[in-house]
């Protein structure tokens, strides 16, 4: 049984969202939370309800291809009625750039920053990427990745991978905020301009604050796997 206390903002009724945070390439630890949230859509029926990945699905973990794999596939049972979001976190984007650019500069940025495990997921030995390596990555996981947003809206929430800077309007904020902000968003105290549900920054345990909640809670490092689950005016968690 969920433990649903007060959330700082609202669904519409009849929402209801569930925001899973950095997955960082464990792909057993995300099958493990879809299974989860299937159980609680049995136990809670929900006429609309959308899943949202925050972003940071690939790098560090021992499997973003199969995470990618999974996320590519529609979800298990159309009779959920889910909708899924997925969104763009910091790793996605280095990992496009070193694909796109094949500069060296962004291919080592990338490879240092747990892009390693991420080639050997796709079966490219990590220790000496070929010339054109990226072609081990099928086109439909390019795809996915590159067809990534930047945030969703839902109510007076907006979900995003890293945060938003304060006292910009959601419409300028830059994608480079969106995927990679820690301060001044994580210490602000004052309103945003929705409340974010973010990952991107680990704790030990989620953060709710007025104007935030964060929900990255170091799957790849030990940690857990984290989903907020918002609806109404009420918020809970499951976690793996
Ligand atoms: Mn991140």
């Amino acid at each position: 049984m969920m433990n649903r206390t007060l959330a700082p903002a609202r669904l519409p009724p009849d929402q209801r969202v569930y925001a899973i945070g950095d997955v960082h390439g464990c792909a057993g630890r995300l099958a493990d939370m879809h299974r989860l949230i299937r159980a609680d859509l049995a136990a809670r029926p929900n006429p609309a309800p959308c899943v949202i990945h925050l972003g940071d699905l690939v790098d560090r973990g021992p499997d973003s291809a199969g995470v990618v794999a999974m996320l590519c596939r529609p979800w298990p049972d159309p009779a959920d009625q889910v909708t899924v979001v997925n969104l763009m976190g910091n790793h996605e984007d280095m990992m496009l750039d070193a694909v796109t650019s094949a500069d060296s500069g962004a291919v080592r940025h990338w490879l240092a920053n747990g892009g390693r495990q991420t080639l050997e997921s796709w079966g490219v030995p990590p220790s000496a990427p070929a010339a054109r390596w990226w072609d081990a990555i099928p086109p439909a996981h390019l795809g996915f990745l590159r067809g990534l947003s930047l945030f969703h809206r839902a109510g007076g929430y907006v979900f995003v991978h890293a945060g938003l800077r304060p006292e910009v309007p959601l419409a300028r904020q830059s994608r480079e905020d969106l995927l990679w902000i820690r301060e001044p968003f994580l210490s602000w105290a004052g309103a945003l301009p929705l409340v974010a549900v973010h990952g991107h920054t680990p704790e030990a345990e989620p953060v709710v604050r007025a104007n935030r909640i964060g929900i990255d809670t170091g799957a790849v490092m030990g940690g857990k796997l984290t989903c907020a689950v918002l609806e109404a005016d009420t918020l809970g968690f499951l976690q793996t």
